[in-house]
């Protein structure tokens, strides 16, 4: 008898979800088995605290739900009835219809579908290469922080975020849209480190989140309004002279053009009517706002999921830029980092395999994408490390279409997703674990590689290992596709640039987090086409900062909903574990007892959300946390755990943003109404 004894081994590793945090990780395995998760004390940032829900990522990984074989379709499409077959199946399957699908309709009927299930750069964008090559459909994707990304920039051009550690130099943190005790904790460790130096913590969100529990004020508005909140803000800042005018005169563009639309339009007492926020207190925010030595304001992603979310970002963007809030370390704002340009992307995208350009389809409006009528129709998709059918909006339109019997769905899941079950073929994925990538974030300035610590569970495949088998079926000797994941990670650190030391390589080689740098200085070198802040941007069919309806001001339902992030959640990610679901309980609906009363509905009991798009059943926790008018959930519920058929993304629509081409998730109006017994 062999007997092989496995040695216990504490090693490094990197959280692979999306998270602006992307911590630092400590993994005791033993053999192929993760025995517990801790951080890394010696990551620069984030230091050793992690989230709860990592510390039971082992779960995760040996979850029983993993999925360990490739399975085809032996029932209805979203039964969930599937068959094991081998992966030379699996792949000749995809391989032949999509051959002929390709002779048939041309490669543009094949359309990719990814997003943030894992965030390494080499098995994120592990299909880039091989959908350019076969001629497919690109997906636009913009779910999540495009609007965001087009607000920032439409004032500061390609400037850089400024490091996010100034935090701890401020006096006043503004969280704007943002619940960071849930989603970006280090942020909020910091926040409440400054706090205790004496800084105080403001939170403007739509409810009362866990993190306005720990701030000095919180501030609650209507949802889609901060453009009017800060208009109103600068109203005051501009009408009291509470303004730095030698930062102005040399740093910025528009100014006077700005002056004349917030003091003729933008009074405290009109825009006290559209945000719920009483004039005095809009008054006081921006004298508080003045008087501060640093505000530092962390700008969440919250604000910008609306019809006016690019503009609303925009708005606050400019707020620093008045009282000159930028010259002292700790003020400014931050949205967050973008360290693209560190690495050589485009060797692992390769834009290059592209011969002609292809259609362009939005993430955002896959249910329109998927419907018959679209043309050229869509006839086959391929879902990576995404769940479409539950976190995209418009979630009826999408189910219909994937029911469609001339499309072939391929879904490479770990879990049997409510998107899996509708798939033709589903293949087995990786944990992070389980596979090699190279990690940045986008919260703050490190990066690190994740190796492989494990062996696949069951005969699971990395996205990248999937391309190569794909690009091996379908015949073709491109030599890009024999190459490993750590030859992609080779490519991406190849070039020298700026961002990367000397020695950066080496320590990432090493398993250590590395900070990089930032090569041009983001509070004082502005990378707009003017070189100033640009407040008045001529290029814009909106030159200038102003109040834009929302989306659901047009809808003739009462209540806004906000489906805002759980803790125990990340997106549609953790509800395999039932330790972090418990935690949740159930899919709740927060309601003021305002709006309960009138509409005699009582705590507990089971309620129906609808609107034109769809209908979701909900327990009902009646609550003063909201404010009369906003109902709110909160996580993304595999449909597995909810009471009715749809999950809450039935109730939202395929509109876009102002800008950015983003989603307008949290800009929904619905009515509820309590279900009957039973
Ligand atoms: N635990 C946990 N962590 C996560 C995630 C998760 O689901 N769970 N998701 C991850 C991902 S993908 C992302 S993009 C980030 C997102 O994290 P955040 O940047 O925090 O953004 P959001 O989740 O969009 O919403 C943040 C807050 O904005 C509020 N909000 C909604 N509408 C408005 C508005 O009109 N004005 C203002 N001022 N506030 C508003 C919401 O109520 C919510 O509390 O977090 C990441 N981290
Ligand atoms: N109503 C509402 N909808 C939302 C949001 C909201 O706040 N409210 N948030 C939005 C935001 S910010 C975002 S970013 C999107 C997120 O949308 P998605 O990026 O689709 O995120 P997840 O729901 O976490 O699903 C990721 C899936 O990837 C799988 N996965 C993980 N690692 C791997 C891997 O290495 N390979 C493969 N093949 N699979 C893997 C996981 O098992 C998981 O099922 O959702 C958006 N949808
Ligand atoms: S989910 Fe976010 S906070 Fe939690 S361990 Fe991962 S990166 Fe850190
Ligand atoms: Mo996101």
């Amino acid at each position: 008898m062999v007997c092989s004894v496995n040695r216990r081994q504490i090693l490094t590793s990197v959280c692979p979800y999306d998270c602006p945090d992307a911590c630092g990780l400590l993994i005791t395995v033993e053999g192929d088995t993760v025995l517990s998760v801790a951080g890394d004390p010696a990551h620069p940032v984030t230091q050793g605290f992690i989230c709860p829900k990592m510390h039971s990522y082992g779960k995760t990984v040996h979850s029983p739900g993993r999925l360990t074989t490739p399975l085809l379709r032996t029932g209805k499409k979203g039964e969930g009835r599937f068959t094991p077959i081998s992966w030379e199946e699996a792949i000749q399957r995809v391989c032949e219809t999509w051959q002929n699908i390709s002779m048939k309709y041309g490669t543009e009927a094949i359309l990719p579908y990814s997003y943030g299930g894992t965030m390494g750069m080499v098995q994120r964008n592990a299909g880039h290469a091989f959908f350019h090559y076969l001629g497919a459909s690109q997906l636009e994707r913009t779910i999540c922080s495009a609007a965001k990304g087009a607000g920032w920039s439409t004032v500061m051009g390609e400037t850089p975020g400024m490091q996010p550690e100034e935090i701890l130099q401020s006096d006043l943190v503004i969280l704007w849209g943002i619940n960071a005790a849930a989603t970006s904790i280090h942020t909020m460790r910091d926040a409440l480190l400054a706090k205790r130096q004496g800084a105080k913590i403001w939170v403007i969100d739509t409810y009362m989140t866990a993190t306005a529990e720990l701030a000095d004020e919180v501030f609650l508005l209507k949802p889609g309004s901060d453009t009017s909140l800060v208009l109103g803000m600068m109203h005051v800042l501009v009408r009291d002279n509470l303004t730095d005018t030698s930062f102005i005169s040399e740093n910025v563009l528009g100014y006077q053009e700005l002056t004349q639309t917030v003091l003729s339009d933008c009074s405290p007492e009109k825009m006290s009517v559209l945000t719920g926020i009483p004039s005095a207190v809009i008054e006081r925010m921006a004298s508080q706002y003045a008087a501060a030595e640093a505000p530092f304001i962390r700008l969440g992603n919250g604000l910008s999921r609306y019809g006016n979310g690019a503009m609303a970002v925009r708005s606050i963007t400019c707020l620093p830029s008045l009282t000159g809030a930028w010259t002292r370390s700790g003020g400014g704002v931050f949205g967050g980092t973008s360290t693209g340009a560190a690495f050589a992307m485009h060797k692992i995208v390769r834009p290059d395999f592209m011969k002609q350009s292809t259609r362009v389809i939005n993430m955002n409006q896959l249910g329109a994408a998927l419907s018959g009528t679209f043309t050229p129709p869509v006839h086959s998709l391929y879902v990576y490390h995404a769940n479409p059918a539950l976190v995209s909006p418009d979630q009826c339109a999408i189910h219909e279409g994937l029911r469609r019997e001339d499309l072939f769905t391929v879904v490479h899941e770990r879990f049997m997703t409510d998107t899996a079950r509708f798939a033709d073929i589903v293949l087995p994925a990786t944990t992070s674990l389980e596979h090699d990538d190279l990690y940045r974030s986008y919260g703050h300035y490190c990066a690190q590689l994740g190796k492989a610590i494990i062996a696949p569970v069951g005969q699971a495949k990395s996205n990248w290992q999937v391309f190569q088998m794909l690009a091996e079926g379908m015949g073709w000797n491109e030599p890009f596709f024999t190459k490993q994941a750590t030859d992609l990670i080779g490519e991406l650190l190849a070039d020298e640039n700026a961002w990367r030391d000397k020695g950066t390589n080496e320590r990432l080689q090493q398993g250590k987090a590395v900070v990089l740098n930032v090569p041009t200085d983001p509070k004082s070198q502005w990378l707009t086409p003017s070189g100033k802040i640009e407040i008045l941007n001529v290029r814009e069919s909106e030159p200038l900062p102003r109040i834009l309806s929302t989306h659901a001001a047009y809808d003739s339902f009462p209540l806004l909903l906000q489906s805002a992030p759980s803790r125990y959640s990340l997106n549609s990610t953790f509800y395999e574990q039932d330790g972090l679901r418990a935690k949740q309980a159930v899919m709740c609906l927060l309601m003021h007892p305002e709006d309960a009363e009138v509409r005699e509905l009582v705590d507990g009991q089971q309620v129906t959300a609808f609107n034109d798009y769809g209908s979701v059943r909900f327990t009902l926790s009646v609550s003063e946390r909201t404010i009369p008018g906003t109902v709110v959930t909160e996580g993304l519920w595999w449909l597995d755990f909810v009471a009715g058929e749809n999950g809450v993304n039935a109730l939202m629509s395929q509109r876009l943003t102002d800008k950015g081409n983003g989603a307008t998730l949290y800009d929904v109006a619905v009515e509820v109404q309590g279900d009957k017994e039973g």
